[in-house]
Order: structure tokens, then C-alpha cells, then sequence
């Protein structure tokens, strides 16, 4: 047997621990080991509970109110202490992972799209605009579509004027993107409409203006009814577009084996002096439009091979085509 007076001395015992401990709660470490010592299983408060069966039956109900007094205590401390602790904890965590905005970032540089792409880009969205489908052909292309379809026989002399790289007795690299106007028409019943821009190779002598590497931009349309006067005016609304104003441009006669009436196209920057060829254009020979199986006494059609070198050089004042291709970033960088 246990006398009541006993357990109350008890009880004060653990309440002066509890004021003691209390002191020294600083962090959630300190607040944990603090809960296990008195509201734990095994703790303080669970031992003087577990006097309550020798208790005399008389005292019982005033030693359980004192203990429940006791347990209340300890609980209100270990519940405020927590809700303090773990603000500061919060804190400092903040305080610890806080972020400096106003220091300098790292500079990553981007690169960016080359004057041709962004040249050969733009001609085609304005040919879209003006309702062109964008087609692709080949670069490695074979005799038949890139000459003989396009009415020049094999001992034709104008085989000459595309001087060509060969990987084989029939295949070439081509020199230009006229084989995709036949590749398309061999695909597709009239009308059509297309631009096709690519890469062209040829064994031409490099010099300002010439490079053995160059893209062209080749136009196609086929539709009943169409004369050279569309080909002026697509033209014209094209390079109007292209350049804005005060850009000349001259037509003047060509052959072309593909075309009859053909023509070269000039342009003149301004103020310049000197004009730069930038395409050859006609009217789609009727023998070509034979050759992919269409009617040439119901469809007409007119096409045109632009140079985007050219382009860029006239409307960036670029002297010299050999700058497009010598990865110089003090070159690529403006633009
Ligand atoms: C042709 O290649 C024809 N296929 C164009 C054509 C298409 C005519 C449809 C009629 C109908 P030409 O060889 O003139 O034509 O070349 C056309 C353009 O390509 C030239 O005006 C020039 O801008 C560009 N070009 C040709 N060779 C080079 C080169 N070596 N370097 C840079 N640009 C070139």
C-alpha cells in the first residue's frame, strides 16, 4: 500500500522536473526526448500511474485527479513548446534556403537560325501566303528527271551549262531543284502549285558570285489559261514583298530547254551600279508537260529557279557569297 501523501510528494517531484525540463527545450530534438521521459509508455507520469493499485480504494478518485492534473500539465507544455519549436524550425529553414534574386544568372548563349534558313524561310511563308504548297525533292537525283524529262537529250549542249558532280554513270548530285517540278507533276494532276527549295551542287568555279554549293528556291504552276503575264505579276508581288521598295528589277531573253519563252531575272539594289542575276524563269515547255503526261493544249504553266544566295547578298548588301559558307560567327552573328 501506497499512502496518498506519498504519491502527492511524488507528484510534485515529477512537476519540478517538468518546470526544469521545460527550461531547456530549445529545438524538436529536446522537445521529443522530453515526451518520452514523462508522457512516453515507460515514461514519469506512466509510472506513478501504474501506483494507482496500491492505492488506498478510498484515496483513489483524489490520487487519479492529481495524476490527470499532472498528465494535463505535461501535455499543454509538450503541445505550446511544439507549435513554438517547429515555427522556428520553419524559420530557419527558410532563412537557410533563401534565394538571392538580384545576384547575377549564368548566361547560356542561344544560337540562332543562319541568314539562308531564315532567307529561304521567309520566301516560302510568302508563297504560302499567296496559296504554294512547299514541295521537297532529292539532292542525289538521276539522269531522266534532272535532264531528260526536262527536255535536254543526252549530246544536248545545254548539259553543259549544269555542270554536274556524278556519284555513278546516272546519278548526280543535282544542280539544280528543276527535277522536283517533274517529280511533283509525275505525282499530282493539274492544277499545280508548288515552290521547292533545296540544296544544288555544281562543279562551278567559286567566286563572289558563285559558289559549288548554293540553294534554290524553284516555283511551278500548272493550270489551264496561264501566260507570262502571271509569271510578271507573281514575280513582281513576290520580290515586291521580299524587298519593299526601291529595288529594280529587269526581265531580259534566255534559253532554257524547259521553257520557251524563257527569261533571266536581274535585280538591282539601290543606289547600286551593277545587277545580279537572280533567276532564270519561262513558260513551261509544252515537251515537258508531255513528258509527265499532261495535256499541253489544256494546261499551261510557268516556273522560275531563284538563288537565295543571291537573294541575301542583295538585300544585306553582301559583297561576297563566299561568307555564307566560312562559319565565321563574326559573320553569322548579325543577322
Ligand atoms: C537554273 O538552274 C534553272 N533550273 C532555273 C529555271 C527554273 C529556269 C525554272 C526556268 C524555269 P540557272 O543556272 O540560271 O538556272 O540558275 C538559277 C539561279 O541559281 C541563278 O540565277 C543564281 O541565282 C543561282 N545560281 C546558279 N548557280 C549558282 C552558283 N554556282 N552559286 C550561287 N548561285 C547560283
Amino acid at each position: 500500500m501506497i499512502e496518498l501523501t506519498e504519491l502527492q510528494e511524488r507528484i510534485s517531484h515529477v512537476k519540478e522536473e517538468l518546470s526544469a525540463q521545460t527550461l531547456r527545450l530549445e529545438d524538436l530534438d529536446s522537445l521529443e526526448a522530453f515526451r518520452i521521459e514523462f508522457l512516453g509508455r515507460k515514461g514519469k507520469i506512466a509510472d506513478l500511474f501504474k501506483l494507482m493499485g496500491q492505492i488506498d480504494p478510498a484515496d483513489k478518485a483524489t490520487a487519479g485527479k492529481l495524476l490527470n492534473d499532472l498528465k494535463r500539465e505535461a501535455n499543454e507544455i509538450f503541445d505550446i513548446r511544439k507549435e513554438k519549436l517547429s515555427l522556428s524550425a520553419l524559420d530557419a529553414r527558410i532563412e537557410s534556403e533563401r534565394i538571392d534574386l538580384t545576384l547575377p544568372g549564368v548566361y547560356h548563349p542561344l544560337g540562332h537560325k543562319h541568314l539562308l534558313t531564315q532567307v529561304q524561310q521567309e520566301i516560302e511563308s510568302i508563297f504560302l501566303r499567296m496559296g504554294f504548297d512547299v514541295a521537297t525533292g532529292p539532292e542525289i537525283e538521276d539522269e531522266y528527271h534532272n535532264f531528260e524529262a526536262l527536255n535536254i537529250p543526252a549530246d544536248h549542249p545545254a548539259r553543259d551549262d549544269w555542270d554536274t558532280f556524278y556519284i555513278d554513270d546516272t546519278t548526280l548530285l543535282r544542280p539544280h531543284t528543276s527535277p522536283v517540278q517533274i517529280r511533283v507533276m509525275e505525282q499530282t494532276d493539274p492544277p499545280v502549285r508548288i515552290i521547292c527549295p533545296g540544296r544544288c551542287y555544281r562543279r562551278d568555279t567559286q567566286d563572289a558570285t558563285h559558289s559549288p554549293v548554293f540553294h534554290q528556291v524553284e516555283l511551278l504552276w500548272v493550270e489551264e489559261g496561264l501566260s507570262l503575264a502571271n509569271l510578271k505579276y507573281v514575280l513582281e508581288a513576290f520580290i515586291h514583298e521580299f524587298f519593299g521598295e526601291g529595288y529594280e528589277m529587269r526581265l531580259s531573253g534566255d534559253f532554257f530547254p524547259f521553257t520557251e519563252p524563257s527569261v533571266q531575272v536581274h535585280m538591282r539594289a539601290p543606289g547600286a551600279e551593277d545587277w545580279l542575276e537572280i533567276m532564270g524563269a519561262g513558260m513551261v515547255d509544252p515537251a515537258v508537260l508531255t513528258n509527265v503526261g499532261y495535256d499541253p493544249d489544256k494546261v499551261t504553266g510557268f516556273a522560275f529557279g531563284l538563288g537565295i544566295e543571291r537573294m541575301a547578298m542583295l538585300r544585306y548588301g553582301i559583297d561576297d557569297i563566299r561568307v555564307f559558307f566560312g562559319n565565321d560567327l563574326r559573320f553569322i552573328t548579325q543577322f
